[in-house]
């Protein structure tokens, strides 16, 4: 008799900069999901599919939780994780940094009971001490109650693979939920819009990157060979930031588009003509008609 299907949802769960991104990406073995030494980078549930003859795994990656949000746009970001971690996952993984995670603090980490859950331990490749892991991982199983804990390195790789399998495995049977071969369900012109992000998260610093939202407004395809057009808009919250991205006669501005240019191509495998302007939206994060203008869910 045949194997049966199986597919279904996996939520990666944890607080920022944990490495829920970097996990996803190693497991897809391709850079979907935009990563940054700074928190707060990713602002939306992004789907990757990992997919064999006989299984869909379709992963979520959330941003990160937070406790207190103090706009409107981190309120969205709290609503596009909680729905993922809450009402879409058949599995939860949930991460914690073992550098960073306080085994005497767990604090609220968001997930209620009734949806089985996989405690990952991760950036393991840094210099902590085995006593450390043991009090991160009696802390978090206590409050989480997982069913397995892997301690990993998402950035090397280390366990991953293991990790992989017992997801694999404890996927419901099911048909398929996306087309196979498909990678997303966002499209060129999303992460065209993520990878400007993250050139913005690497360039600039302080609040500057928290501060910038990017809409792709054209995306032309050329026959013939000619690059594709990709004009983006960066917006702003005042004046001053405004400033800072150009940077003194455009030289900062030259340098990102620059940067996410290659990027960009590198994603695509094609050339690309890139674009950027940049506009003030005062407080635009304090703002629900922007936020829903920008593609955020409000
Ligand atoms: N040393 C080490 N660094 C890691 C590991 N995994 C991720 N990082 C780094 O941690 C930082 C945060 O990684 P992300 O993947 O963006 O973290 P995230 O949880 O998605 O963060 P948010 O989107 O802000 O919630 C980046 O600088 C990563 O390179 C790891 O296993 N080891
Ligand atoms: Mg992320």
């Amino acid at each position: 008799m045949a194997t049966p299907h199986k597919a279904g949802f996996v939520a990666l769960a944890g607080r920022p900069n944990v490495g829920k991104s970097t996990l996803m990406n190693s497991l897809l073995k391709f850079k979907l999901s935009i990563v940054s030494h700074k928190p707060q980078t990713t602002r939306h549930r992004i789907l990757g599919i990992l997919e064999g003859p006989e299984f869909q795994a379709c992963f979520l990656d959330t941003p990160g939780l937070i406790d207190e949000p103090s706009d409107h746009l981190q309120k969205s970001l709290r609503v596009e994780s909680s729905r993922a971690i809450r009402e879409d996952a058949d599995l939860i993984v949930y991460m914690v940094d073992a550098v960073e995670a306080n085994p005497e603090k767990v604090g609220d980490t968001h997930v209620r009971p009734g949806t089985p859950l996989l405690l990952v331990i991760n950036k393991c490749d840094r210099d902590v001490a085995e006593t450390k892991l043991a009090a991160i991982e009696k802390a978090y199983s206590a409050v989480l109650n997982p069913e397995k804990v892997f301690r990993i390195s998402a950035l090397k790789g280390q366990g991953v693979e293991e990790l992989k399998a017992e997801i694999v495995g404890r996927l419901p049977e099911s048909e398929a939920f996306y087309e196979k071969g498909q990678l997303s369900d966002r499209w060129e012109r999303f992460f065209a819009s993520e990878i400007v992000r993250e050139q913005v998260f690497d360039l600039y610093h302080d609040e500057i990157p928290h501060a910038v939202a990017v809409v792709v407004e054209t995306f032309r395809e050329h026959e013939g060979g000619k690059p594709d057009d990709v004009f983006a808009t960066l917006y702003v919250e005042r004046d001053g930031q405004k400033g800072i991205i150009i940077g003194k006669a455009g030289k900062d501005l030259h340098r990102l588009t620059e940067r996410s240019q290659a990027m960009l191509e590198a994603f695509l495998g094609r050339k690309v003509n890139l674009e950027l302007w940049i506009k003030v939206r005062k407080d635009w994060r304090k703002d629900p008609r922007s936020l829903k203008e920008f593609g955020y869910s409000t």
